[in-house]
């Protein structure tokens, strides 16, 4: 309903532009007023396609075929429309007798259905998971041009995040990287929330800050973050400087290969700094129990990037914390590993209390559960 809506406002501008220049033309250059009128039709064909190719169908417009495929389907489609207007007015008119103004009502009505609906099966059509994973093996798809949503879940942050934001806004504006941040919030006591909004104020850095009401746990403010975030590519990050900021363009360069990447410390080069044999023994035991899960070599990971579209099929699970392994067991996202160094915390301490282990168990039962599911489904 709400696409239908857009539509029908893109439409309404159209006439705008139309009725516009076809006044400009005919009365300021003097040109025949036909002549006026289908410069006028054509340039609100063109707006009214970039329009709804940024703004209606947005989430479909990173199909194949390209943008200039989908202005040449959408000109013709326009064009038809514009004949059913006619020839719906005509009709009304000479056969029914019904008053042509009136008629034309029916007509542009009938012609903004047409429009409606041949665009949204056609133009913009929805593409199947399969011609999503095949588009990604050939690799249309370019970092060049693309804005990054980086989400970062916070709870009592204040320090970190104030040195963190300005750090990632260099690193991915110095690759010619076009990056927005996403603050996810859960009314820390130390009030992260502000301070990322004062930094946001004080630097004009295209920072946004979703407070909630109190701590609901980390996957479903990642979620929430995804919600609000705008961005080609929706990206994760820790605020407390474990995962280091100097990969996000290898990162986000990764995805035109593959559909997500993420940050490890189990693939070559990789390591952990600084943690007891203790801590390691049971971050390797951990992984173990989500080998059969996926390719993924560091399933405990919490940095990562994916595709905007790989997140249109998959119904996440907001419980839990390991949200990159959710990503990636219910995508089936085609994965690159990037080699991090990860580091302790910089400031404060670990939010993850002692039931850790539980919930973690609790959300491998689930993740079990959905792959077997899909299996016997695809048999
Ligand atoms: N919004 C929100 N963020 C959280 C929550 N729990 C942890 N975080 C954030 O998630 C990130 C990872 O948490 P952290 O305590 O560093 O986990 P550890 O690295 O496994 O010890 C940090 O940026 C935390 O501030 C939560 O309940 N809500
Ligand atoms: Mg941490």
């Amino acid at each position: 309903m709400k696409r239908f809506l857009k539509f029908a406002a893109v439409g309404v501008s159209g006439i705008v532009v139309n009725q516009a220049l076809l006044w400009f033309f005919t009365e300021i250059t003097g040109l025949y007023y036909l002549f006026s009128a289908a410069i006028g039709i054509e340039t609100s064909i063109i707006t009214n396609f970039i329009l709804n190719d940024k703004w209606t169908f947005r989430d479909r417009s990173h199909g194949k075929g390209g943008m200039f495929h989908r202005g040449l389907k959408f000109n013709a489609v326009s064009v038809a429309g514009l004949v059913i207007n006619i020839s719906v007015l005509f009709a009304c008119t000479e056969y029914f007798g019904i008053y042509y103004l009136t008629s034309n009502l029916i007509g542009i009505c009938a012609a903004f259905l047409w429009n409606y609906f041949v665009n949204l099966g056609w133009t913009w059509k929805a593409e199947k998971p399969g011609e999503r994973k095949a588009r990604t093996g050939s690799g249309p798809w370019k970092s060049k041009n693309k804005t990054v949503s980086i989400v970062i879940p916070t709870y009592n942050e204040k320090e970190n995040i104030q040195k963190l934001i300005p750090m990632i806004f260099q690193t991915l504006n110095k690759a010619g990287i076009r990056a927005e941040v996403i603050v996810v919030d859960d009314n820390s006591p130390d009030k992260t929330w502000k301070a990322a909004e004062d930094l946001a104020r004080e630097k004009k850095l295209p920072v946004r800050v979703v407070r909630r009401k109190g701590k609901l746990g980390l996957s479903s403010a990642v979620i929430e973050g995804f919600k609000v975030a705008k961005g080609d590519v929706l990206g994760v990050m820790d605020a407390d400087h474990s995962h280091p900021v100097e990969v996000l363009p290898e990162m986000v360069k990764g995805l035109e290969r593959f559909e997500m990447t993420v940050g490890s410390r189990y693939v070559k080069g990789g390591d952990i700094e600084k943690w007891p044999v203790k801590r390691k023994i049971i971050s390797k035991t951990a992984i173990m129990m989500a080998r059969p899960l996926t390719k993924l070599k560091d399933t405990t990971s919490g940095y990562f990037m994916v595709r905007r579209d790989v997140l249109e099929g998959p119904k996440l699970n907001p419980r839990g914390f390991k949200i990159c392994l959710e990503v990636a067991v219910k995508s089936g996202a085609r994965i690159k590993e990037i080699p991090i160094i990860f580091k302790d915390r910089l400031h404060g301490e670990s939010k993850l209390g002692s039931n850790v282990m539980w919930d973690y168990i609790v959300h491998l039962k689930d993740l079990y559960k959905h792959k077997v599911r899909k299996k016997i489904k695809r048999s």
